[in-house]
């Protein structure tokens, strides 16, 4: 046989038009999928997230090889494997006899630094492709950074509207205006009827997979026991099928909502298929496009989908790229209380916290505002050091990558870049809990009393949190305000929130660190 091409594809880059399958033969490639430890653990995943990405790796190697590619499949117990890429690509290489090695760029930094060491000690040329699977390449986003005083979401996002020609109307947002974002804010309402999202039952191979995961990673978080996560391409379509069909509809108005019990209201749950690259996300916006201008699907919903997808989604990716390194080791508030036990246990009187950590131990999913305004805002406003919330993120999630959880949890939940991504942090009181959400009525807690063995524990720690704070963000003008409610309480009030924070802070378990590493 003549010389091969070695196409390793990763975890999350499950997709039929992939570059570095672009211009390649069958008969001349080999399709290289490796199961390795180093990806399993580097932090403890979620057991349903190593299940599902095992998985979704599995069905998408078989597909290739029912199409005629030689798929080489390296699985996770095989006595050879050396546990990492580079030594999985290595050995592949030699073993194939391979001309050339061609691979996308990996979604993360540390990936990205392991294959450029693996190109300068190769015997053949390793080429990494950019990732076409984005509307904005990762020059394009940096360039257009560059020199920017403010990077702000929102600036980004129109640009991105412009280029791909979602929701224009000629040169104009269509209705008139780019974001219809106060129209995504209602609170729960009893007019709230939201359709279940569809799960779909493990079969074979996803058995195979989960008995793996639960003999080998068995002190990992989290729960298999409810593993619905489209594992293919085809169960991902049938997903957005019942999104657009379903759900859609009233996606723009809840976005923001949160209801006790139930995970996923009008969310659309695709963030793992799109993240695993089994569903295209241009190609989601352009449905739900077609959604609103065949009249069934409001402006704000639709408005508020591809925001999210073509606006943060993209925004966050090429922040990840514009940080890091040092996003990473980013703390500009200086916060270091150590993460609290109970992200991983739930055993909390907090019901609002409890909730949001049994449906992410029991789904791998927290939708965005628990995890911005609940999971993320009580570890700002309490000071945990960020690394321990980013291994937490990226423990937990189905959907985490560490390109797109840790901007999210660094910059834009906790201010941890300094205010380079989010123009205030996204800090709350109780008050803010209560309004969008029914968590607080039947709390221990009362989100009413503000100081107290009684309070909500969000009062007085939002407080501790601006006071302590204070010379980092009296000059921002979004909230500098707070300051002349809290200078016009008496000395007494205030020293009562103080102490009612610190007794909270006192109070906190720290987390067992074994949950990340072993
Ligand atoms: P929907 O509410 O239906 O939104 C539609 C799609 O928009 C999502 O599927 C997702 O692809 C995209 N999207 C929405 N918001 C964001 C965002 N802020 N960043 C990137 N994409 C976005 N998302 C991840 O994919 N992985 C993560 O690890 C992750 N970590 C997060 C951590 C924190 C602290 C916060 C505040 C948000 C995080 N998000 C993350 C963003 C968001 O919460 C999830 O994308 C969303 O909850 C996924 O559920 P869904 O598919 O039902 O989303
Ligand atoms: C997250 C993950 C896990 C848990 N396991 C694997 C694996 O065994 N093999 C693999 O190819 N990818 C895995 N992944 C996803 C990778 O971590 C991801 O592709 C890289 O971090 C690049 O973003
Ligand atoms: Fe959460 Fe406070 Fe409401 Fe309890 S009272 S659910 S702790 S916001």
């Amino acid at each position: 046989m003549p010389q091969a091409i070695l196409v390793p594809i990763l975890g999350d880059q499950l997709t039929r038009s992939l570059a570095s399958l672009d211009g390649c033969e069958p008969a001349d490639t080999i399709v290289l999928f490796m199961e390795v430890r180093e990806e399993t653990t580097y932090v403890k995943h979620h057991k349903a997230k190593i299940a599902l990405i095992l998985s979704a790796m599995r069905h998408f190697a078989a597909e290739l090889e029912a199409e005629g590619w030689q798929v080489d499949y390296v699985r996770l117990l095989d006595p050879q494997n050396t546990g990492s890429f580079a030594g999985e690509i290595a050995r592949a290489a030699k073993r194939h006899s391979a001309s050339a090695v061609r691979i996308v760029e990996p979604g993360e930094w540390r990936v990205m630094e392991d294959l450029r060491a693996l190109a300068a000690r190769l015997p053949v040329s390793l080429e990494i492709l950019p990732d076409d699977r984005f509307v904005s390449s990762i020059p394009e986003f940096l360039g257009w950074a560059q020199g920017r005083r403010e990077l702000r979401m929102e600036f980004f996002y129109r640009l991105m509207r412009e280029k791909t020609g979602l929701l224009m109307d000629g040169k104009k947002p269509e209705g008139g205006r780019w974001n219809y974002d106060k129209d995504n804010r209602a609170p729960p309402s009893a007019r709230m009827n939201p359709v279940p999202v569809p799960r779909f039952t493990p079969d074979a191979v996803t058995q195979e997979v989960i008995a793996l995961v639960e003999a080998e990673f068995a002190s990992h978080f989290g729960s298999v026991e409810r593993f619905g996560w489209p594992v293919t391409a085809g169960e991902a379509q049938q997903a957005a099928n019942a999104f657009m069909a379903e759900r859609l509809l009233q996606f723009g108005t809840w976005q923001d909502a949160m209801v006790h019990g139930e995970d996923e209201l009008f969310h659309s749950l695709l963030s793992t298929s799109i993240n695993l690259g089994l569903l295209d996300p241009l190609d989601l916006c352009r449905r739900a496009e077609a959604e609103y201008r065949e009249g069934r699907a409001p402006l704000n919903a639709v408005e508020g989908f591809i925001r999210q997808i073509v606006g943060w989604r993209e925004f966050i990716r090429g922040m990840y790229w514009l940080q890091m390194p040092q996003l990473r080791e980013a703390n500009a508030l200086e916060a270091t209380l150590p993460l609290p036990q109970f992200y991983w246990t739930g055993e909390t009187q907090m019901r609002c916290m409890a909730d949001c950590v049994r449906s992410t131990r029991e789904n791998a999913h927290a939708h965005h505002i628990q995890r911005l305004m609940v999971l993320g805002n009580f570890a700002l406003i309490a000071g945990i050091r960020p690394q321990e919330l980013e291994d937490w993120f990226l423990v937990v999630y189905a959907d985490a990558y560490e390109w797109v959880e840790l901007p999210n949890v660094a910059a834009m939940s906790l201010f941890a870049d300094g205010g380079t991504l989010a123009s205030k942090p996204y800090a709350a009181s109780g008050n803010y809990i209560n309004k969008m959400s029914n968590y607080c009525g039947q709390c221990r807690y009362d989100v009413k009393q503000k100081t107290g063995p009684d309070a909500c524990p969000f009062n007085p720690l939002y407080w501790h949190f601006m006071v302590k704070n204070r010379k980092r963000l009296e000059t921002n003008m979004r909230i500098n305000r707070i300051y002349g409610t809290w200078d016009k309480m008496s000395e007494s009030r205030r020293s009562e929130y103080l102490q009612s924070a610190e007794q909270v802070l006192e109070s906190l378990e720290p987390q067992d660190p074994r949950w990340v590493h072993d």
